[in-house]
């Protein structure tokens, strides 16, 4: 059984990424979690792999790092439908994932994922304005053309998913308004039972980030600890 190395689930947005996908397409594995921001940290991820960041994903003589390439190998080694059928679904699949990997930065260092707190609405600059527009405009369309068979962007569950859970979950905890069709994809990203299954085991987390512990704008704290 592969052993994926993932930190805090409060906070480890690329960590969720490959666990979200293995649980919800049946792959089996073991989980290691190395707690982030803690004197041995580091050194903690480096035994695992040289690149020093989790996610990372050991299945026997193979060590896979970066969250994507993590996806590609689940596929290749599990017959996993990681991908979209669909030829013309794929690419697009591959093209947004890509984009998620690369991109969306203004959303990412202005609202980091806490699954434990949750943020009143307020204007949050026009870089996570941007943001969420094009999240929408990856959303929208994906929906449109190829979500017929499920609520995902691409119908059914796939690692184009996987990559925008955690901006899910920033955009409902930052109280951003969405569009219908994008809050209603938002909502079936929370809906899931393995995401149900992460943030549970989050909220019971013991470890608080240094920045988490003098956080004064959160209006809603939802942790047992902290
Ligand atoms: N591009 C990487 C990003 C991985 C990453 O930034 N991981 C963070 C945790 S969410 C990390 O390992 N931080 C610990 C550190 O940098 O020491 C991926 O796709 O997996």
């Amino acid at each position: 059984m592969p052993t994926l190395v993932i930190a805090n689930k409060c906070y480890s947005s690329w960590s969720l990424r490959p666990w979200l996908l293995m649980k919800q397409l049946g792959v089996a594995f073991d989980e290691v979690v190395i707690p982030l921001d803690l004197p041995d940290t580091k050194e903690r991820v480096l035994r695992h792999s040289p690149a020093g960041k989790v996610p990372i994903l050991i299945d026997g003589a193979v060590t896979v790092w970066e969250s994507i390439a993590i996806m590609e190998y689940v596929g290749e080694a599990y017959a996993a439908p990681v991908w979209p059928e669909d030829r013309e679904a794929r690419p697009m699949a591959r093209s947004v994932a890509a984009e998620m990997h690369a991109g969306f930065s203004g959303l990412r260092s202005a609202c980091p994922m806490n699954l434990g707190k949750r943020y009143a609405r307020k204007d949050r600059g026009e870089a996570v304005a941007r943001d969420v527009a094009r999240f929408s405009e990856i959303v929208r369309p994906a929906r449109e053309r190829f979500g017929a068979g499920g609520p995902f962007l691409f119908g059914a569950f796939t690692a184009a998913d996987a990559m925008y859970a955690p901006l899910a979950t920033r955009l409902d905890t930052y109280s951003i308004d969405l569009d219908t069709t994008t809050r209603a994809y938002v909502d079936a990203i929370l809906a899931l039972p393995a995401f149900q299954e992460w943030r549970s085991a989050a909220m019971t987390e013991e470890w608080v980030v240094a920045a988490d512990e003098v956080d004064e704008e959160a209006i809603e704290n939802y942790r047992k600890v902290a």
